[in-house]
């Protein structure tokens, strides 16, 4: 039985990864989650279901990334094989207004989690995934890769890239099993509503069916490579599964702009995004990324890595949710207590 560990297990990535590990029958998982005054577990609730394959393989462990003495204690407890980190104030416009504390969770926290992992590992192996993003090339040129320089544009960028190169020094200083994954945006229907896909579904449906009246959107010009989150935690695992450790670059290698997201999720409720769409300034970005484009050969040579949804299925998988989800919340409006 091999033991994994994950940090951010309630959130989009960490959800399908336990999910993707738990579908394996030599997996017990690990998640770390964060004490909150509500329970915010609903992209697990289902894994712990009476028909969930592997629910008794499944575990919650209450530590903090900004905590180092809880990484150590659950890192001797578990003693897991791989380790994924995850875990991240992941906003970036939010980044903006907390900076401080961005930088510590995203940037510190990969380094007290790497440290309790070096520890461990001189007495118990242990392999190490890190969350990287595509963010870190902020304003380098289309199509990025993994030869491309890096030129972050917002806190949240310069924490990711500090917890990259820390990754990539425990490496190259510890023989530490420690990979990087350079992930570009990936999306799915349990997508946190504030990011711009999500809002963009969530917004088209309810206008849609009646719930809301106008859309609220910053910068509509940056484009992005967006992927399904379902095939990117498929690459974290498989780099996880190589012969030497490395860092990959995984994206779809096609980009839209937010005007074509828009286009393509209010043509799917048969509307003009144009007649609806508003804009505020408050949704803009002091310093933006205009262009992201990624190249995922490495990814698709090495590890045999390439994703099966492309952006017209991920966009049509998150709308058909969220026409599902509003037309039961106007129901429940029409007939309370049904
Ligand atoms: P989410 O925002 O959906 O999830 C973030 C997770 O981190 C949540 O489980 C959250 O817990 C947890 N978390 C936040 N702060 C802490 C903390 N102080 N200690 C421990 N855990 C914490 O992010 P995604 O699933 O979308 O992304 C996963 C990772 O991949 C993140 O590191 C993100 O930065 C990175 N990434 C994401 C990309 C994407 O397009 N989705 C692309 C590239 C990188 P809680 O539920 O309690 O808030
Ligand atoms: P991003 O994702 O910043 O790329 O980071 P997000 O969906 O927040 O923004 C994408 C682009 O859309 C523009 N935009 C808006 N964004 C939001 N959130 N809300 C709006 O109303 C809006 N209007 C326009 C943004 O300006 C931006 O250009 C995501 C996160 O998951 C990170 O954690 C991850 O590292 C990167 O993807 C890769």
């Amino acid at each position: 039985m091999k033991r994994a560990l994950i940090t951010g297990i309630t959130g989009q990535d960490g959800s399908y990864l336990a999910e993707f590990l738990l579908g394996k029958p030599n997996y017990e998982v690990h998640g770390l989650v964060r004490r909150s005054s509500s329970l915010n577990r609903q992209r697990i609730d289902h894994l712990f279901g009476p028909d969930a394959p592997g629910r008794d393989r499944l575990f919650l462990h209450y530590a903090d990334l900004a905590d180092a003495s809880s990484l150590a204690a659950i890192m001797e407890l578990i003693r897991p094989d791989e380790v994924y980190n995850l875990g991240a104030q992941s906003h970036v416009r939010v980044s903006f207004d907390q900076p401080l504390y961005t930088a510590d969770v995203v940037g510190l926290g990969t380094l007290r989690l790497l440290e309790a992992v070096r520890h461990l590992n001189r007495n118990h192996p242990v392999r190490f995934y890190q969350a990287s993003s595509s963010e870190m090339y902020g304003s380098a040129p289309a199509p990025q890769g993994p030869n491309t320089p890096f030129h972050p544009r917002s806190p949240y960028a310069c924490a990711k890239l500090y917890a990259h190169w820390q990754t990539i020094n425990y490496r190259e200083a510890y023989n530490l099993f420690a990979c990087s994954g350079i992930l570009f945006n990936h999306e799915s229907p349990r997508r946190g509503e504030s990011f711009v896909t999500r809002k963009v579904t969530l917004g088209a449906t309810r206008i849609k069916e009646g719930l809301q009246k106008r859309l609220v959107m910053g910068n509509l010009e940056s484009k992005r490579d967006w992927g399904f989150a379902g095939d990117y935690v498929r690459a974290m695992w498989l780099m996880l599964q190589q012969d030497k450790p490395d860092d990959y670059v995984v994206a779809t290698g096609e980009t839209y702009s937010i005007h074509d997201l828009l286009d393509k999720a209010f043509g799917l409720v048969d509307l003009d995004y144009r007649d609806y769409v508003d804009f505020d300034e408050r949704y803009m970005r002091p310093s933006e990324v205009d262009v992201l484009l990624g190249d995922a050969t490495k990814a698709r040579e090495v590890l045999g890595w390439k994703p099966e949804v492309d952006f017209h299925g991920l966009i049509k998988m998150m709308v058909d949710n969220d026409l599902e989800l509003a037309r039961r919340e106007k129901h429940a409006r029409t007939f309370p207590g049904s």
